[in-house]
């Protein structure tokens, strides 16, 4: 069958007000572009008039600006899941504009499927190459494209020259069954194949098809610095201990990554040292760290959901191909983070926390408990099954007026039960086995910045004592006087007692 071609605005137009849309892409990477960006303008338009126009909207993970950002400046998004990191959307987020529901990256298609987040009605997938047949082929992520696929009632596909066709056979892309009975998932190690390198759409389910040239909206890294150099240095010596205290075995275990500055430097560093054999990664992104690893032979394998890289860094990918073709899986993100997997393959979970608290408790997603940053991501997909889960952030923020160990989590993603170590560049907390009040020992100790040690020690002071001491009416008064005053240094217990 030939498709309809059509123009970024002809597509845009095919959609109503109201509609859900779900989006391929897992990151700004393989994320549509044209048509998000048109419907933007096309929203505008309809505002002006004084028409009614927004629409929901799903995806893998965080998109790039032409959707997140157009979108959310033109007031054209009701509601969306799971996961964003532009700023525009964030402040729409906050301001109480955008209805922003932040789930477990793993699970969006599973709560597609079921029915939990409403029905898509148009998906939009971006593609390297589109067949006769109804064969899409997948750029530089898996996301929840496969869920999408099947489940919209129209498919546009925006075939984009800018990735090379040489990603097809990179994907590994199979779609869960539906409980009861499902089976398990064979992936016993992170490079074991259980689908299709595409996607089989219904071909009559395509109703256009926008030819565009444009690159993934990455965004760059800052370079590593003293801090997150150190951070690195500290996760590095930690797996070190482990694996010759025989804790991870000498072949290594597969690490899990977050994304992000601090997340790129970690790896950096991990990859710099060699008392760490060549290991492989099960994780949902891959960024350039990972790549440079990879040519130098210290990574052996990486699978993942998306590469979330630079553009230079994508191109390298798709010129080295033959190189890359072995070393890499790109899968769903219901794969990627499937928690079944994560358990039985004992991987190491690294991700980044915005703050924790004496007792390892952790808050990936609020700024002081009530403005949105990101979203949980896979965060809690990999923490919660992780075989040693890590977590790791500067110890201060905002030039040392935040410490990023507080006495208690202004909001909670990720609780003690699951939360096995924390780093900061101070130290290493091994919460491992440790009772709270050990644990809150050990963190002061090693992981807060010592502007703040003495105050977390005088907290506990003031703490009324039990299984876990705390003082409630002063547990989050190192927040309030940041709110009050502009620096946590400037707390002092009396006035909240
Ligand atoms: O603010 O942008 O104004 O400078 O947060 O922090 O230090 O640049 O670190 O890029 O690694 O992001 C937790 C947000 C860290 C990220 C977070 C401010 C800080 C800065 C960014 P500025 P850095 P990173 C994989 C797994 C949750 C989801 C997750 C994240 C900005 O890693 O979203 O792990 N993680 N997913 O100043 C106030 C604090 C702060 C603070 C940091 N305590 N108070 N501001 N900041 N700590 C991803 C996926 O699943 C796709």
């Amino acid at each position: 069958m030939s498709y309809t071609r059509m123009t970024a605005a002809e597509a845009a137009g095919l959609i109503k007000d109201g509609e859900i849309l779900g989006l391929s892409g897992f990151t700004p990477a393989g994320s549509p572009k044209a048509v998000t960006a048109a419907l933007a303008v096309l929203a505008a338009e309809r505002h002006a008039r004084g028409e009614h126009f927004q629409v929901g909207i799903i995806t893998g993970a965080s998109t790039g600006d032409s959707c997140d950002g157009a979108l959310a400046r033109t007031d054209s998004i009701s509601f969306r899941a799971p996961y964003t990191t532009n700023v525009d959307f964030r402040k729409a987020v906050n301001s109480g504009k955008i209805h922003y529901t932040d789930i477990h990256l793993s699970q969006v298609a599973q709560r597609l499927r079921s029915g939990f987040l409403g029905h898509v009605t148009t998906a939009i997938i971006e593609a390297c190459e589109l067949t006769e047949d109804g064969r899409i082929y997948l750029t530089a992520a898996g996301g929840i494209s496969p869920t999408i696929a099947r489940l919209a009632d129209r498919i546009i596909i925006e075939l984009n020259a800018a990735h090379s066709k040489r990603m097809i056979g990179m994907h590994d892309l199979y779609e869960m069954e539906r409980p009861p009975h499902r089976r398990p998932l064979p992936i016993v190690r992170p490079s074991d194949r259980i689908g299709q390198t595409y996607i089989q759409a219904d071909p009559k389910k395509i109703v256009g098809v926008v030819e565009v040239d444009l690159p993934d909206e990455a965004r760059k890294f800052q370079a590593p610095d003293p801090i997150t150099d150190k951070i690195g240095q500290n996760v590095a010596d930690f797996l070190a201990a482990d694996l010759k205290r025989g804790i991870i075995p000498s072949s290594f275990l597969p690490l899990q990554s977050g994304v992000g500055n601090i997340a790129n430097a970690v790896l950096g560093a991990l990859g710099r040292d060699t008392s760490i054999p060549p290991f492989e990664m099960y994780t949902e992104v891959i960024q350039n760290s990972v790549i440079k690893l990879i040519q130098e032979g210290r990574i052996r394998f990486g699978s993942t959901c998306s590469l979330t890289v630079t553009n230079d860094c994508l191109q390298d990918i798709y010129e080295n191909m033959d190189f890359f073709r072995d070393k890499l899986v790109l899968r769903p993100s219901e794969i990627s983070n499937c928690p079944e997997v994560v358990r039985r393959m004992g991987v190491i979970s690294m991700n980044t926390a915005i703050e924790a608290d004496i007792y390892g408790n952790v808050n990936s997603t609020h700024i002081c408990g009530t403005k949105m940053m990101n979203g949980i991501g896979g965060s809690g997909d990999f923490t919660r099954s992780a075989y040693i889960s890590i977590f790791t952030c500067p110890s201060t923020a905002k030039g040392g007026c935040i410490s990023s160990i507080v006495p208690m989590v202004s909001h909670q993603d990720h609780s003690e039960h699951s939360v096995n170590v924390i780093i900061t560049e101070q130290g290493v907390a091994d919460l491992r086995g440790k009772s709270p009040m050990e644990r809150a020992k050990i963190i002061i100790e090693n992981c807060a910045h010592p502007d703040y040690k003495q105050l977390l020690w005088d907290y506990l002071k003031i703490s009324t004592k039990g299984q876990t001491s705390h003082c409630l009416s002063a547990a989050f008064g190192m927040h309030q006087v940041f709110l009050d005053k502009g620096d946590m240094r400037l707390t002092e217990w009396g006035m909240f007692r």
